[in-house]
């Protein structure tokens, strides 16, 4: 049975035109040409995307808070009745630990509801947020029907940044996490979320950490020199219920496959020790050596054994697409990366 895949044509539409990097505006990374450049590479390999069920808003409001998504959905109107151009973007934060305040003016807000300056909301970031959502809901509705032990959710913008209450990293609603939670809603009783973004996913960790029925595992760059800085440490094992239910292995800038696969074999050995009933991908191709804001090393030809390495645990996959700029590349990293399931 043939990997199906999952895309809302809605999707789309959030295009903000830049974000502050290092000091100055520069055109925004996470832009609409990178999901087109992953459709062309799986339309030319035989795949045809398919549109999502409307699940509804009940499982983004099973992960994410009221008061986030009110706000998430009203932040742009806000910003243009304060009479700014462009769009909603903060700069000022609460420093971690300040109490929780009740704000009414929108740079108060955005600061209370976000972590960085890099993640604009527009006039249609909430409609694409939205059916984003909604493709990543498909996903893993669609494993267990008929052979199908695979799917991918075209998922853009991203989801692995934000947590339940903010947003951060181009990310808006997490849809791995609101996956995640939907397949337990569904009768799992055990979720493994498998991040492979060369991002640290610290909304995936956040909204897990406390938890025991999914289990968070991630490679990525390490914190110390590489965004997102404040999370992916390798001490961070969870809390409470979730305490040794949180892996981080941090990589040095610079790691190539032969270094690469050997730490993705102690994860995915933990993978398998979790005895998952449904295996969650956050998938990222911005460790390509490609890649124009990252600096891991891996070829195309690495998510070929990528996906072969994950494949073998022979468990029911959603493959949720995060980040990944190199747009003339993450098309064929994809492609080779789905083609073993
Ligand atoms: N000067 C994802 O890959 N910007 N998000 C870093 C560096 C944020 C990446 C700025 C990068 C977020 C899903
Ligand atoms: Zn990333």
């Amino acid at each position: 049975m043939a990997l199906p895949i999952f895309f809302d044509p809605a999707q789309r539409a959030h295009n903000p035109p830049t974000e502050l990097h290092n000091g100055g505006f520069v055109p925004y990374a996470e832009h609409v040409g990178r999901v087109d450049a992953l459709m062309s590479a799986l339309e030319a390999k035989g795949f045809t995307p398919q549109m999502p069920h409307d699940y509804g808003m009940a499982p983004i409001c099973a992960v994410h808070d009221d008061d986030y998504l009110a706000f998430l959905q009203s932040a742009y109107d806000r910003w243009k009745a304060a009479g700014r151009d462009g769009d909603a973007s903060g700069y000022a934060w609460p420093v971690v630990g300040r109490r929780p305040l009740k704000l009414n003016r929108i740079d108060g807000d955005i600061g209370q509801y976000s972590f960085d300056a890099a993640t604009p909301i527009a006039k249609e970031t909430w409609g694409s947020a939205y059916a984003n959502a909604q493709t990543a809901l498909a996903a893993v509705d669609a494993l267990g029907q008929d052979d199908i032990h695979a799917a991918l959710a075209l998922c853009r913008p991203p989801g692995h940044h934000a947590g339940a209450n903010y947003l951060g990293g181009y990310c808006y609603l997490n849809n791995v996490a609101i996956a995640a939670q939907h397949a337990l809603s569904q009768g799992a009783e055990k979720v493994v979320i498998l991040d492979v973004d060369y991002h640290h996913g610290n909304g995936t960790q956040d909204i897990f950490y406390a938890r025991d029925d999914v289990d968070f595992i991630s490679l990525h760059a390490d914190p110390r020199t590489d965004y997102p800085f404040f999370w992916g440490h390798g001490d961070e094992m969870g809390e409470g219920a979730g305490l040794g239910h949180n892996h981080n292995f941090p990589l040095p800038r610079g790691t190539d496959w032969s270094a690469y696969q050997s730490v993705l074999r102690s994860a995915v050995n933990l993978v398998q020790a979790a005895q998952p009933d449904m295996l969650l991908i956050s998938f990222g191709a911005d460790t390509l050596s490609s890649d124009p804001i990252s600096q891991l090393a891996l070829t195309t030809d690495d998510f070929g054994q990528m996906g072969a390495m994950i494949a073998a645990l022979k468990l029911p996959t959603a493959i949720i697409m995060e980040g990944g700029y190199a747009v003339d590349d993450i098309g064929t990293a994809l492609s080779n990366f789905v083609a073993v399931f």
